[in-house]
């Protein structure tokens, strides 16, 4: 039984290492709400995704702190469930605010793994010890800094390298990018910066052999999707417009792409993220999984949810130290030869560098029934 006695909210600011530019703006630092929920002894630990601004989809932090204070933990504190699905049903009711679900739904994920002493990756159903990853790479300043930056990281071992584009700034980096490494595994990703009016222009695309084009168009619409994925021949990948299971079926039942970026958080939780994996599969859709820049417990979520079979593409999380100078948690997620190892202690199998977090923390809460 999973008994939630008590909960902590912490937010920690980290500075990037590296500014990371995409259509609609640029990152330099990440503030990372952190939920920890106790329960006999054990405890279970998620990360948010949702940022002050709701630049990506339209949560925001603040609003996502809100009501997992004010209305979530209020209907799991000293309560019992049968296991993390019945948690998540306590909260069904709710509309929308799938990265506030998810917070509390991939803690309570987390804690379970943890009693039942298993790697959350394996209490899922995921069979891989390692995942294999690439790196998404924000706007550069020119044609020569991007191809030095890809340079790099395929000298790593990266999988695969994700441009981020934007109206303006696509075919040039590409085909720079595609002249200098012919055969890499190339992707762009456009955060929904275009419209069908581009179709000649995203169309141009097509002659540098990408696996696939990322979320070019609105981040609700999956129709235009559709209309547009009948003018290109590069596969269309879903991100921001797959918000559940549902979506993903609505989407590939239309064509709306033939590939789907699967964050955890943006469809409410593992429980969901599960379905949209299945979903996908019974399409023969392969499915990848995104990242949203997170620290060391987010990436160690991703990484355990990546076991499952139709993870058949590279994800975005990619190695800890490439983002951050000291991680929120004590253990290494580092990429080796494009390869993620995946924790193997229970749970996530990471542990929270506390005397870090403390020293960095905005906010910290505690909340009881
Ligand atoms: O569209 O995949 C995206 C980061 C923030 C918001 C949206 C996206 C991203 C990334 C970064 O591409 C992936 C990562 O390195 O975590
Ligand atoms: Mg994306």
């Amino acid at each position: 039984m999973l008994r939630i006695e008590a909960a902590e909210i912490m937010i920690v600011r980290l500075p990037l290492k590296f500014r990371f530019e995409t259509s609609f703006g640029v990152q330099t630092a990440r503030t990372v709400p952190l939920l920890v929920l106790h329960g006999d002894g054990v405890q279970g630990v998620s990360e948010g995704t949702m940022e002050v601004a709701p630049m990506y989809r339209e949560e925001t932090l603040a609003g996502a702190l809100d009501l997992v204070r004010n209305v979530f933990l209020p209907r799991i504190l000293g309560k019992t469930f049968a296991n993390p699905e019945e948690l998540n049903d306590a909260l069904g009711a709710f509309r929308g605010n799938r990265m506030a679900r998810a917070m509390v739904e991939m803690a309570a994920w987390d804690l379970w793994a943890r009693m039942l002493n298993v790697p959350l990756g394996t209490l899922l159903g995921g069979r891989k010890t390692e995942v294999e990853v690439g790196v998404s790479l924000g706007i550069q300043a020119d044609e020569a800094a991007t191809v030095d930056a890809v340079r790099r990281h395929v000298e790593q071992g990266y999988r695969r390298i994700k441009l981020k584009i934007k109206p303006g700034w696509d075919e040039a980096p590409v085909r720079a990018t595609r002249e200098a490494f012919p055969d890499i595994r190339l992707t762009v990703d456009a955060n929904s910066a275009y419209t069908l009016a581009d179709s000649v222009r995203l169309r141009a695309l097509d002659q540098y052999k990408m696996t696939y084009i990322e979320q070019p168009l609105a981040w609700d619409d999956l129709i235009d999707h559709a209309t547009l994925q009948t003018r290109l021949q590069t596969p269309l990948c879903l991100d921001e417009s797959i918000a559940s299971a549902a979506d993903a079926r609505k989407a590939l039942a239309i064509g709306a792409g033939g590939v789907i970026n699967l964050k955890v958080a943006r469809v409410g939780g593992l429980a969901e993220a599960r379905r949209v994996h299945d979903v996908a599969q019974a399409f023969g859709a392969p499915v990848w999984c995104g990242g949203m820049l997170e620290g060391g417990v987010g990436r160690a979520h991703n990484i355990h949810l990546s076991t499952l079979p139709n993870f058949t593409l590279p994800g975005d999380t990619s190695s800890a130290s490439r983002y951050w100078e000291t991680d929120i948690i004590n253990e290494p997620l580092e990429a080796v030869d494009g390869l993620m190892p995946v924790p193997q202690e229970p749970g996530i199998g990471v542990t929270l560098n506390r005397d870090f977090i403390e020293s960095v923390a905005e906010l910290t809460e505690e909340h009881r029934s």
